[in-house]
């Protein structure tokens, strides 16, 4: 079958990365294995128009992802794809997988969605292809009307779907369990995408012209439950690749692709210590550790002592981000992060020694969050200094603890799936004393105090980017002076 996967173009506050979608990358393999000829869309770098592109490929379906902020444009994707061919849209990704708010059903119930996938979707998507193409073996004149009729029961027992009969009647299957073998999925398929387009993992702080930047995810799902975080997709069960099977994507990466620098993708890489020391063994071992490699993400904090991170150096980690979130305990303890202030410290401390860079991730306007609060995030954002401190305004998504008690207590400043990102200045709701006033104010005083500090703004002058890519460096000042948000 033809097969057409679709990220669907989304604004992007200025100077974020793209990269090639990692979703798409492995459901792209995966019908490639099923021997399938798969293209993939980049509404990011392409081109063409979808419509042009639908009408040369002529898909037997199309596969579109979206997180929160970009559903409305699937959406608009999707139409444009029915504009010019009667073929079937399926949608899956974080937003779709949202179940406990109907976010299936939402989808499902637009006339220019077919099929809604929730969770990982490799396993499903081969299987759901499978029965595409029996029936339409036994079809020759197609039509979407049909393939979604009752009476045709092709769906019938496919767990992780939803859709629309062409009854008008709307269907949930039970979830399907998360993939136990991270070892048997097939490497994600970068040469369907246009490489050459894409930034580098950090634009900000790294040369960004001619880098082959490339993700790798050795760990799937997050055991812990920050109750900010969206984790319709990843479940709870935490599973990991075997350091072998990591191991020859990295080889392929680096030997076969050309790989100038790896991001790892995991939520939480460092749940089990031995295995990434292993993973590290095996890099040095094989001499691939002279490709700097990133975790853009986060490690845990609680998980990432002096000995570890020690021997990730050793194998090439440049850089790690860590999730601190609060510089308050009680909010810390409130979010269910699990983790105290002195553990947080004890961390950068221990990258700062064996010599590996840190990105702060910081939230502003938790639940409960006052200025005093707020104040020692910003103080701690000092204190640790990371190379790059990331202030987010606390953006409730669907699905997660905080959106629930938004929905109660407060009030969603949000108007469309649209306005659910969180780099644009704007508070995203209000909660009794906490107004958007106060945490905007708080967000461009976090950004100006950590960036303009003298002794910042001279470690700035003193790192070769910030001249290598002049041009960019004054946008990002401008930004921070003007707006608040640097990066
Ligand atoms: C890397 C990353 C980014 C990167 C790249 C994003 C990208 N396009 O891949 C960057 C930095 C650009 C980014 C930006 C944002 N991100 Co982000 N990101 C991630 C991260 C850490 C990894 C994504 C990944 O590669 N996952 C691994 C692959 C295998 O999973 P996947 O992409 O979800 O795809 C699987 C399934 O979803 C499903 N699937 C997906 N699409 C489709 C389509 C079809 C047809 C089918 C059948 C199945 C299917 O099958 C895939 C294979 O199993 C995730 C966390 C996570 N664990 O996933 C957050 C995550 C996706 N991001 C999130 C958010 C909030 C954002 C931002 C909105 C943040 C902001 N700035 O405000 C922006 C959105 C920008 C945009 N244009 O969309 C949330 C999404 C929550 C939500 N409800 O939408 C997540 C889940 C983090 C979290 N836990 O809160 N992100
Ligand atoms: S914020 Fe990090 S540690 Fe917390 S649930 Fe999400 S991925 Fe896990």
């Amino acid at each position: 079958m033809r097969v057409l996967f679709i990220n669907p173009k989304f604004r992007l506050p200025i100077d974020t990365r793209t990269t090639p979608h990692l979703g798409l990358a492995y459901l792209g393999a995966v019908s490639e294995q099923r021997g399938d000829e798969v293209r993939i869309y980049d509404g990011d770098v392409e081109e063409q128009s979808v419509e042009e592109f639908v009408r040369e490929f002529r898909p037997h379906v199309v596969g579109i992802t979206a997180n929160t902020p970009q559903v409305m444009a699937a959406w608009r994707t999707a139409a444009a794809v029915k504009s010019v061919a009667d073929v079937p849209v399926v949608l899956g990704g974080p937003h779709v997988s949202v179940v406990g708010d109907d976010l299936d059903f939402e989808s499902v119930r637009r006339p220019e969605v077919d099929l809604v996938v929730r969770g990982e979707g490799e396993a499903i998507w081969t299987e759901l292809c499978a029965r595409l193409e029996e029936f339409l073996r036994h079809q020759p004149e197609f039509s979407t009307a049909a393939l979604m009729h009752p009476a045709m029961g092709v769906w019938e027992g496919l767990e992780g779907i939803a859709f629309q009969t062409s009854d008008g009647e709307v269907h949930r299957h039970p979830d399907q369990p998360p993939i136990a073998d991270l070892d048997g999925l097939p490497w994600p398929a970068y040469h369907l995408f246009k490489m050459e387009r894409y930034t580098n993992l950090q634009p900000t702080v790294d040369r960004v012209e001619g880098a082959r930047s490339f993700s790798i995810m050795t760990s799937r799902g997050c055991p812990y439950r920050c109750s900010f975080c969206s984790q319709s997709i990843m479940p709870v069960k935490w599973r990991a690749r075997s350091p072998q099977n990591v191991l020859a994507e990295w080889r392929h990466l680096v030997e076969d692709l050309g790989a100038e620098e790896i991001g790892v993708l995991d939520d939480s890489a460092n749940i089990r210590g031995h295995r990434l020391h292993e993973l590290c063994d095996l890099l040095i071992e094989h001499r691939l550790n002279h490709v700097p490699w990133i975790f853009v993400n986060g490690i845990r904090a609680n998980l990432a002592d002096g000995e570890l991170l020690a021997h990730m150096k050793a194998a090439g980690l440049k850089r790690t981000a860590f999730g601190v979130e609060s510089g308050d305990q009680a909010i810390l303890d409130s979010i269910h992060k699990r983790i105290d202030l002195d553990t947080v410290r004890q961390a950068f401390r221990n990258a700062r020694e064996v010599g590996v860079e840190t990105i702060g991730f910081f939230i502003l306007g938790l639940p409960g969050e006052t200025e005093e609060t707020m104040e020692r995030t910003i103080r701690l954002a000092i204190e640790l200094d990371p190379l790059v401190a990331n202030f987010s305004m606390m953006t409730p998504f669907p699905g997660t603890q905080v959106y629930e008690q938004v929905k109660r207590e407060g009030r969603l400043l949000m108007e469309t799936w649209e306005d659910y990102v969180f780099f644009e200045g704007r508070a995203r709701y209000e909660m009794e004393d906490l107004t958007a006033e106060l945490v905007e104010r708080k967000w461009r005083e976090a950004y100006r105090r950590f960036y303009l500090r003298p002794r910042r703004i001279l470690r700035t002058l003193l790192r070769q980017e910030t001249w290598r890519q002049l041009p960019r460096t004054l946008r990002m000042a401008w930004r921070t002076v003007m707006l608040g948000g640097g990066q």
